[in-house]
This record gives C-alpha cells, structure tokens and sequence, in this order.
C-alpha cells in the first residue's frame, strides 16, 4: 500500500468521510469528556470496529488521558497495533510450485482476487497457473477462465458437478508438469450446507497436501467489507476449520464501514494480507497497518 497511497485513500472514501470524519473531529479536542468518550465509542461500533476492538481503543484513550500525546496519534497507534498480527509463512521446498488456495462466501470476490493476483505475479515474471474447483455452479469455473484468458496465463477446469478435489489434484499435476512457480485454486463458496462446504475444502487440502509437501502453503480468506459483522461471523466458520494464512477483504470501496478490518484483525487473529478497492485489476493493494490507520485518519 506504501506503493499507492491514493489509491488506499480512494479506497477508503466512503468510510473516511462517514463515520471516520466525526471521530476525527472529536479526537481533534486535545482532553476528552466522558460524554465525548461516548461519543467516540458509538462511532467505532458504527463504523464495524466491533465490540472487542472499540473497548481496546477507548481504554487505551483512556489510560493516556494525562499524556502529551493527542487522542488522534493515540488511536492510529492503537488501531495499527491491532491491525499488526505476524505472519506465519509456510515456505514451498525447493522446487515445488507455491500452492494458494482461495476460500470464501459466494461472491466475495474470490475469482476476482486470484485475477488480481496472478496478473501481479505474472507481471513480476512468475509462472502462474490457476484452477477452477468451483465446481458447483454453472458459471464458476467459466468466470475464471475468461480471466485467465484476459490475463494470459493458463486455467485448469473441469465440467460442473466435477469433484472439486480431483481438479484440485490435476491442477496441482499439470503445475509440477509445466514447472509453474505458481498454482492459484479458485474454490466454491456455496454448497449445500456449510458442513459440505468446509468437508470439499478439507478434502481440497488434503489432496493437495499429498502431492505436495507442506501445500497449501497459503489459505485465503477472501472477505466482502460491506457484509460488516455478518461477514465476520461467516470468517470465524472458516477460521475454526481451516489454517487461515491471510485474508483478502474486497469492496473496501463500497462501504462506509471501513472499521471492520479493526474487527477483523482483532478477532480473528489473521493477517489481512490484501484491500480490495475496485472491479479493475490493479485495484488490489499489500496491506499495510500503519498506512491503512494513517489513511483511515487522515482528511
Ligand atoms: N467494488 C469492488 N467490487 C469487487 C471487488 N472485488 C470483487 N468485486 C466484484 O464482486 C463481484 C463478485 O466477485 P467474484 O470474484 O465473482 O466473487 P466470488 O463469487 O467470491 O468468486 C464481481 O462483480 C466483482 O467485480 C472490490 O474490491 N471492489
Ligand atoms: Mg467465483
């Protein structure tokens, strides 16, 4: 994001001049007034920073009331400690194709993501394979090989009603044959039932995990911003089941709620990795916690 600033402001449009606008006035009073604390309080939950987060943020303000530093330095601190989790990267063996599997509710923006990201992986001079386990609905895989085509790299797919898991296992096939730096697995977001849902991506990642060793080396959340606290409940599901790497949150653009990556960093105590800030392929940007807060409180 240090790379696109105003393109992280942009992103953030609808939410600064929402609810972050107010609470930047208010945070502009050098001592804040139990009432004014309130205030503050309610605008956090407003913008879907969350119960947990908010009580963070207010008691920090709190604690430091008899400081010199001001509320507004006060709160970018706290909110970029809390958006700061550590990354826990599982590195490919020598050799092996890096594997990234891509989980999500119906869209989120999945296929979008993977589009975003191996268009960047490509321009940086990887080879990008990708793969279409989408198998439940009709236009699942299709979407993606229409951008794989725009993007000018390769797609595996099947048929719909395919098993997910045999795709997965012939993409991961065709990326040890054709030497791909990179496989990039598009999942379903809807089955049946949930339990269905996380049993196809366990079975996805075992299969994968048999072929090659320590894969998938990333497991993508890929969240909607403007889904707020509901979203989160559905993240929590796919957190308990899966070995979370990172989260992608899309449609940052189109919600005024921009809060909710405090939310979501707090609680699910996974990195978020990438902003979703636009339809357009390069509308995908690194996410950088003290970038992000400073935009977030910035005019
Ligand atoms: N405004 C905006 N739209 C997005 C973003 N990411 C994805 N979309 C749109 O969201 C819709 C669903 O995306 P898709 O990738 O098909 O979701 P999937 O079902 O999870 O694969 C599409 O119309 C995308 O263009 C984003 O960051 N911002
Ligand atoms: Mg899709």
């Amino acid at each position: 994001m240090t790379r696109s600033p105003s393109k992280l402001s942009g992103g953030l449009k609808r939410t600064r001049s929402g609810v972050f606008d107010k609470i930047r006035s208010i945070l502009a009073r050098r001592k804040l007034d139990p009432d004014e604390l309130q205030e503050l309080e309610g605008l956090l939950l407003q913008a879907d920073v969350g119960p947990s987060a908010t009580e963070k943020l207010i008691l920090t303000i709190q604690k430091s009331k008899d400081t010199d530093a001001s509320p507004l330095d006060i709160l970018k601190r706290e909110i970029t400690n809390l958006l700061t989790v550590p990354r826990k990267p599982v590195q490919a063996d020598n050799g092996d194709p890096c594997i990234w599997l891509f989980v999500g509710v119906n869209g989120t923006g999945k296929t979008t993501t993977i589009a975003k990201l191996g268009k960047r992986f490509k321009d940086e001079g990887k080879r990008i394979l990708l793969c279409a386990c989408d198998t439940y609905r009709a236009a699942g895989s299709e979407q993606l090989e229409i951008w794989a085509e725009r993007i000018g790299v390769d797609v595996v797919a099947s048929q719909m009603g395919a098993d997910a898991a045999a795709v997965a296992f012939d993409g991961v096939d065709a990326a040890l044959s054709r030497g791909s730096d990179m496989l990039l697995i598009d999942t379903a977001g809807r089955l049946h039932t949930r339990k269905d849902l996380m049993e196809e991506l366990l079975k996805i990642g075992r299969t994968i995990g048999k072929k090659i060793d320590k894969a998938p080396h990333e497991t993508i959340l890929v969240m909607d911003a403007t889904f707020g606290q509901n979203g989160l409940q559905q993240a929590k599901v796919f957190s308990e089941e899966l070995e979370l790497t990172g989260i992608a949150l899309c449609k940052i653009d189109g919600t005024a709620k921009g809060g909710i990556v405090i939310a979501v960093s707090d609680e699910l105590k996974v990195p978020v990795r990438y902003l979703g800030v636009g339809e357009d392929m390069d509308d995908l940007l690194d996410f950088d916690p003290e970038a992000f807060a400073t935009a977030l409180l910035s005019p």
